[in-house]
């Protein structure tokens, strides 16, 4: 910990709807891979911090899940929930949009937004792919009117596009406080944590359409060992999922898909953990995991966070 009168130190929440590039964002600033992302929206379940340490100035950066209207389940409700806390006790928010598209549910965030008491950027993101960029101006124009933005700032968190000016702009923003965080740490989370999410990224990937929302990973097993030839981590992970059928979609033909599944998460998990990864993958059916509090709370879904 630092404990100098010149450092600065804050929280950023990176908020908007589902799928607009939250996750992107937060990775691409933080320069590695923290939050997991895919084109299906609902990917992140969990606040995740990415945190930045650079010339005195510490921001802590806020990922969250993607609001949304649909609260039938108890687990939409946690990830709201996860999402809208995130807007209190930050000093700076970062709402994310995708382009020209503004929906109910980037309503519901600006509604949400309106009691915010620090400043909001708006991120428009994805900038990349706007064909007629004759239409940006205007549509940037029309978002200024919403709301007070303390700057509206077209972006592409997956090319890096503007991300500098928007970091400069953001650590501007941070308030002189002594460091949180020690120098050396990026997020909150700890291994455990991200060798489930890593998971249920490449479980996310894989099955497209007909992916099963309503699936989690467990990690049953996290073992350390020296040997001669490096570090060598045993991970045991449990995939729950509801159903009957979404368990035979998750393991594949002949345990085809479940093997792509592993291997990729373990490629991911070497390079995160620098270690060679021995991963052990299951499927079990556990119905109504997804709508029950107490199975949500065993499961890491913690409402206290
Ligand atoms: N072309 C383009 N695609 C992007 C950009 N940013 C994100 N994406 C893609 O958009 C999809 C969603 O990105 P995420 O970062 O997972 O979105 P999110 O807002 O975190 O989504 P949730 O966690 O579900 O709320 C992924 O396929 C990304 O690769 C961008 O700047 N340009
Ligand atoms: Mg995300």
């Amino acid at each position: 910990m630092q404990n100098n009168d010149d450092t600065r130190c804050g929280y950023v929440a990176i908020v908007g709807r589902p799928n607009v590039g939250k996750s992107t964002l937060l990775n691409h600033i933080l320069g590695q891979k923290l939050s997991i992302t895919s084109r299906r929206p609902q990917t992140t379940r969990h606040q995740v911090l990415g945190i930045k340490t650079e010339d005195g100035i510490q921001t802590i950066y806020v990922d969250t899940p993607g609001m949304h209207k649909e609260q039938k389940k108890a687990i939409n409700r946690y990830m709201n929930r996860a999402a809208t806390s995130a807007l209190t006790g930050v000093d700076a928010i970062v709402f994310v949009v995708d382009r020209l598209k503004w929906n109910h549910e980037d309503q519901l965030v600006l509604d949400k937004l309106q009691h915010a008491s620090c400043p909001v950027i708006l991120a428009v993101n994805k900038v990349d792919r706007i064909e007629d960029k004759a239409e940006l101006m205007p549509h940037l124009q029309e978002l200024a009117d919403k709301h007070d933005f303390k700057a509206i700032m077209p972006i592409s968190a997956q090319h890096g596009h503007n991300l500098k000016e928007l970091e400069t702009m953001i650590e501007g923003m941070m308030p002189e406080s002594i460091h949180f965080y020690p120098e050396d740490q990026v997020t909150d989370r700890s291994s455990r944590f991200m060798a489930a999410e890593l998971v249920r990224e490449k479980i996310m990937r894989q099955l497209g359409d007909e992916l099963p929302y309503e699936m989690t990973v467990e990690i049953e097993e996290f073992k350390h060992e020296m040997r001669p030839k490096g570090p060598l981590l045993t991970i045991s992970a449990l995939i729950l999922v509801e159903r009957q059928g979404q368990k035979a979609i998750v393991i594949g033909d002949k345990g085809a898909r479940l093997k792509t599944i592993g291997q990729e998460a373990r490629k991911d998990m070497e390079h995160m953990f620098d270690a060679k990864v021995m991963l052990n993958l299951w499927v079990k059916v556990k119905g109504g995991w997804s709508d029950d509090d107490r199975a949500l709370k065993s499961l890491g879904y913690d409402y206290s966070k």
